[in-house]
C-alpha cells in the first residue's frame, strides 16, 4: 500500500492528462487508455472530465451517484493502474541499465559479472525522495528535506548525545585515537564528533542497498549526473574487491557506512587500519575512524592549529566582512575590536595566522572567528552549522559541555522557494549569492548585510520576511 501511494504521490492528477503527446509518460498513456476504457455514454461519467471547471452538474439527483461513481472509478483505475505504472518504470529502468549505464560501466572496466551483481533484483525504489518521475518536470522543492539550512539554533538539538556517546567511546578507542591523530593529524575528539553525527557511532540503521538508491537515482533524480557518477563508483568498487556488492549498505541519499561516505569519496579516503587489508567502513571501526581522518587531511586539515573560536563583534564591524575569501590574520581581526568569549586572548600562535568572520545567524546569532580547519569540516558537509556542530561537538568532548555565549535569535520560518525568490531579487540587482538555491550560506547572508546598508537598514546578514517581500 505505501508502494502505491508512494507511486501516486508523484503522478499527475487524471485532469493532467493532457500532456502534448510526445511528453506524455508511458505510465500517463497507460492511464489514459483505461481511461477511454471507461468512457462510456450510458455511464455516470459520460463526457465528464475527471476533475476542472467544466463538470455539468445539471442533473440534480443524480449528483451524489455521480461523485461515488467518480470516486470508485478513481479508485478502481488508482488500484489497477499502481503496479502496472511501477512495472512500467521497472522496465524502464532495466532498459537504462543495459543500453545506458552499462556501456558506461564497461568503458570505465566495470566486468559484466560485478554489474549483473551490484543489479541482481534490484528495482527502482520510488520511496526515495527527489524523484523525477519519467516524462514529468522537477518541481521546485518547498520543504526542506535536511535540516541543515533550517533555523540555526534548532540544528545543535542532538548534540548532547554526540558528546556523551563520543566520551563513553573514548577510553575503549583511545590507542586507535592516538595512532589516527600521529597518522593524519587529526585531533580524535573531531573524529569522534563526525562518527557521532553521522551514524550515532555506527549505531543508526543504513538500512538501503547501494546500487538501488544509486541506481534509482542516476535514473530519475533531480541530479541525475551525480548519482550517475556515484553509482560508477560503487561499482569500481565492487570491481576492486573492496567490498561485495550486497554488503554496501547506505543512506537514502546513497552515502555508505558508518562515515556516510559517497562512493566516489570512499574510493579516495577509505583506508584500511585494522590491517585486514579492507577498507570496511561499515563494519570496522579503526577503519571508520581512519577513515574520517584521512579525509580531513587530504582537504588540508592543518596539524596543530585549532578550528576557532567563539567571538563578540562590535557593532561597528559588519557582519558582511564574513566568509573564507576574506581572510586576516586573527590580530587584524582583534585589532578591529573582536575579542573571545569568556576574556581569554587568542593563542599566540593563532594570532599570527589567518582567520575568518563566520556569522550563521548573520547578527541574529553567535559569531566566530574560524581557521582554514574549518573549512575543512565544511568538505565533509557543505553548511556552516554543520561544520560548527562537529566543531563545538569536539571541543566539548575535549573539554567539558559548555553552551554558546552568543544566544541563537528566533528567525522567521521561510520555505527554501522564500528564499530563493529572495536570492535572485538580490542577483537582480547584482549582488553574489552563490546561486539562488534557497540556502543561505555566506555569499547569500553577506550580499544581504550589504543590500541592508546600502538601503539604509540595519545590517543583520540574515534572510527574514521582510527581506523576501522587499526583494518580490
Ligand atoms: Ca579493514
Amino acid at each position: 500500500m505505501n508502494f502505491q501511494l508512494s507511486v501516486l504521490r508523484g503522478l499527475p492528477l487524471p485532469c493532467q492528462l493532457s500532456l502534448p503527446r510526445g511528453k506524455r509518460p508511458v505510465f500517463i498513456a497507460s492511464f489514459a487508455r483505461r481511461w477511454r476504457g471507461r468512457e462510456d455514454p450510458d455511464a455516470a461519467t459520460a463526457n465528464h472530465p475527471p476533475c476542472g471547471g467544466d463538470a455539468r452538474q445539471g442533473r440534480g439527483g443524480q449528483r451524489g451517484a455521480f461523485t461515488l461513481a467518480i470516486i470508485a472509478f478513481i479508485l478502481s483505475a488508482l488500484a489497477s493502474f499502481t503496479p502496472a505504472a511501477a512495472a512500467q518504470i521497472d522496465d524502464q529502468f532495466r532498459v537504462w541499465l543495459k543500453s545506458d549505464l552499462w556501456p558506461e560501466a564497461r568503458k570505465r572496466g566495470i566486468s559484466q559479472k560485478t554489474f549483473d551483481a551490484a543489479f541482481a533484483g534490484i528495482k527502482p525504489n520510488l520511496k526515495l525522495p527527489d524523484l523525477v518521475m519519467p516524462g514529468t518536470r522537477p518541481k521546485t522543492p518547498k520543504k526542506q528535506h535536511q535540516a541543515e539550512f533550517g533555523s540555526p539554533g534548532n540544528y545543535f538539538g542532538p548534540l548532547g548525545s554526540v558528546t556523551a556517546g563520543a566520551r563513553a567511546r573514548t577510553a575503549r578507542n583511545a590507542r586507535t585515537l592516538a595512532a589516527i591523530e600521529k597518522r593524519f593529524g587529526v585531533p580524535g575528539e573531531v573524529v569522534l564528533a563526525i562518527w557521532g553525527r553521522e551514524s550515532g557511532f555506527g549505531t543508526a540503521k543504513i538500512p538501503y542497498n547501494a546500487f538501488e538508491v544509486l541506481g534509482t537515482k542516476a535514473f530519475m533524480a533531480t541530479r541525475k549526473e551525480m548519482f550517475r557518477n556515484e553509482v560508477l563508483a560503487a561499482l569500481e568498487i565492487v570491481e576492486r574487491g573492496l567490498a561485495d556488492a550486497k554488503s554496501m549498505k547506505s543512506s537514502w541519499a546513497g552515502a555508505l557506512g558508518q562515515p556516510q561516505f559517497m562512493p566516489s569519496k570512499y574510493l579516495r579516503h577509505a583506508v584500511d587500519f585494522d590491517g585486514d587489508g579492507h577498507p570496511d567502513i561499515w563494519n570496522s571501526t579503526p577503519d571508520t575512524l581512519a577513515s574520517i581522518a584521512n579525509y580531513l587531511a587530504h582537504y588540508g586539515w592543518v596539524k596543530g592549529r585549532d578550528w576557532g573560536f567563539e567571538v563578540t563583534v562590535p557593532a561597528g564591524v559588519s557582519c558582511a566582512l564574513e566568509g573564507p575569501d576574506r581572510g586576516r590574520k586573527i590580530a587584524d581581526w582583534a585589532a578591529m575590536g573582536i575579542r573571545r568569549v569568556g576574556g581569554k586572548p587568542f593563542p599566540a600562535a593563532e594570532m599570527r595566522a589567518e582567520g575568518f568572520l563566520l556569522m550563521p545567524a548573520g547578527r541574529n546569532g553567535p559569531a566566530f572567528i574560524v581557521t582554514p580547519n574549518f573549512y575543512v569540516l565544511k568538505e565533509y558537509n557543505q553548511s556552516d552549522l554543520y561544520a560548527l556542530f562537529i566543531a563545538h561537538g569536539a571541543d566539548r568532548i575535549a573539554y567539558g559541555d559548555r553552551s554558546f555565549a552568543g544566544q541563537w535569535g528566533k528567525v522567521d520560518e521561510l520555505y527554501r522557494s522564500d528564499i530563493a525568490a529572495m536570492q535572485r531579487g538580490l542577483e537582480k540587482v547584482g549582488y553574489d549569492v552563490g546561486g539562488a538555491d534557497g540556502l543561505p550560506g555566506f555569499k547569500t547572508r553577506r550580499s544581504i548585510g550589504d543590500w541592508q546598508a546600502k538601503n539604509g537598514r540595519a545590517a543583520t546578514c540574515f534572510p527574514d520576511r521582510g527581506l523576501v517581500e522587499a526583494m518580490r
